[in-house]
């Protein structure tokens, strides 16, 4: 069955198109240093944010009405699966991502949710087959259901705990049986709201073991996805563990986790982190924990994670020259974890929305390449930094410096002398870059 008939396979027709229904950037065969623009890009649907939003807000209910809402949850789950298809298709985006309960409905038992899984995972992995679509990652809902209400990995009950490690065991064999590329671990209830009634190290230690027992049973049935963390600092909990990527990865260096993740990090999160996405992703790169990215953006006057399809060039630029300075995601890609505003609610709005943000990423692709080409920022850091390259510099950086030599260094008394950053500069030309593009 089709769902959306009224719209066609999209297509790239370049930036003198004005048919709202096509690629202006997005050129998906088209090279820019020396890979295509999909192989940069790996674009990727959420499953939550597409199939099964509504637009429903803590004041009102749902304005969108979608061809796939059968009274029955099994009914409606299949037919998620088949606009999931459709529209992979007709975007021409390659791959998906899902949590468990986004794909199946809960039954009584774990037993029977586990059922309903394996009826829908088989329609996945038949669609999969059919259509050439890969699974980018998968994750467990382990923040949904009340049960979750003082955490999964982090709860202070232990047969919460237990239940979380039956969901998470389950949730890897689908990764594993549908080849997902990466699993994330995004932490939903792993916080807390106040240290009155939390034991803090103990929630830790116990996060951990969780994390371990997960690498073990990876092993143990061969799934090779790689793993990743997802960071982000409140909402739902007002303190959440994995706050950001450095506070992340001191988590996973601490309990020895830290060649089995990387990190998969979300430009919203960012923001309500107190940092830009180029930060976060600079982080996690120098460290060697560069995954996947969660592409999206917040509203700058809300504190709130309201994700947004991304269209601010400025950030989609500076997050793909960070990402081509990197190396490349690898087994990432960029998901949309971006949900259509309350106001789209028509299934064309899926569309444009997902064009937006393809485009904007297209767009920022481009004019990363041409920052790259030009070497403007290379070459301006390589001269901020050429004091390290000669003298006392070079010999602080080959690590033959003492407190002495620098103190007999500086009572030379030569005159200190400091250089302008340029910023203002800087970011003109970037602003010219961008819109040459
Ligand atoms: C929540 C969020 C999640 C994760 C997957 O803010 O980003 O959807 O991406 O659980
Ligand atoms: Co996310």
């Amino acid at each position: 069955m089709a769902y959306f008939n009224s719209v066609s396979k999209i297509q790239y027709e370049g930036k003198s198109s004005d048919n709202p229904l096509a690629f202006k950037h997005y050129n998906p065969q088209e090279i820019v240093l020396g890979k295509t623009m999909e192989e940069h890009l790996h674009f990727a649907v959420a499953y939550w944010h597409t199939f099964t939003n509504y637009g429903n807000d803590p004041f009102g209910a749902g304005t969108a009405v979608r061809g796939w809402d059968y009274a029955d949850a099994m009914d409606q789950a299949k037919a998620r699966v088949e606009a999931n298809f459709e529209f992979l298709d007709k975007m021409g985006i390659s791959y998906y991502c899902f949590h468990d309960r986004d794909i199946a409905p809960e039954g009584e038992t774990i037993q029977e949710t586990n059922k309903n899984l394996d009826v829908i995972v088989e329609l996945l992995e038949q669609g999969m087959k059919s259509s050439g679509r890969k699974l980018l990652w998968n994750t467990a809902n382990m923040f949904t259901h009340p049960r979750f209400v003082h955490g999964a990995g982090t709860t202070c009950n232990a047969d919460v705990y237990a239940y979380a490690g039956a969901q998470l065991k389950k949730s890897l064999e689908i990764g594993k049986r549908l080849g997902a590329d990466n699993y994330v671990f995004w932490g939903g209830r792993e916080g807390y709201e106040t240290l009155l009634n939390t034991d803090m190290a103990f929630e830790l230690d116990n996060l951990a073991r969780m994390f371990h027992m997960a690498i073990d049973y990876a092993q143990e049935i061969g799934f090779h996805a790689q793993f990743l963390i997802e960071p982000k600092p409140k909402e739902p909990s007002k303190h959440q563990y994995d706050f950001d990527a450095a506070t992340t990865i001191a988590f996973l260096q601490k309990y020895g986790l830290q060649n089995a993740f990387k990190l998969n990090l979300e430009a919203n999160h960012a923001t309500l982190a107190g940092h830009t996405f180029e930060h976060e992703i600079r982080v996690a790169a120098i460290n060697g924990m560069l995954g996947s990215l969660d592409a999206n953006q917040g509203d700058m006057l809300l504190g709130w994670d309201t994700d947004e399809f991304p269209t601010d060039l400025y950030t989609t630029t500076l997050t793909m020259y960070e990402v081509l300075k990197a190396g490349g995601l690898g087994t990432g890609g960029i998901n949309f974890d971006a949900k259509v505003r309350r106001g789209s609610f028509e299934d064309e709005d899926l569309f444009l929305a997902h064009i937006a943000g393809m485009d904007s990423y297209a767009w920022g692709l481009k004019a990363a390449a041409k920052l790259i080409e030009n070497h403007m920022l290379d070459d301006i850091i390589e001269h901020r930094y050429r004091s390290f390259g000669e003298g006392i510099g070079a010999d602080i950086v080959a690590g033959k410096a003492t407190l002495r030599s620098l103190e007999e260094y500086a009572f030379q008394n030569k005159p200190l002398r400091n250089e302008s950053g340029r910023m203002e500069r800087i970011k003109l030309v970037l602003n010219e870059i961008i819109y040459s593009v």
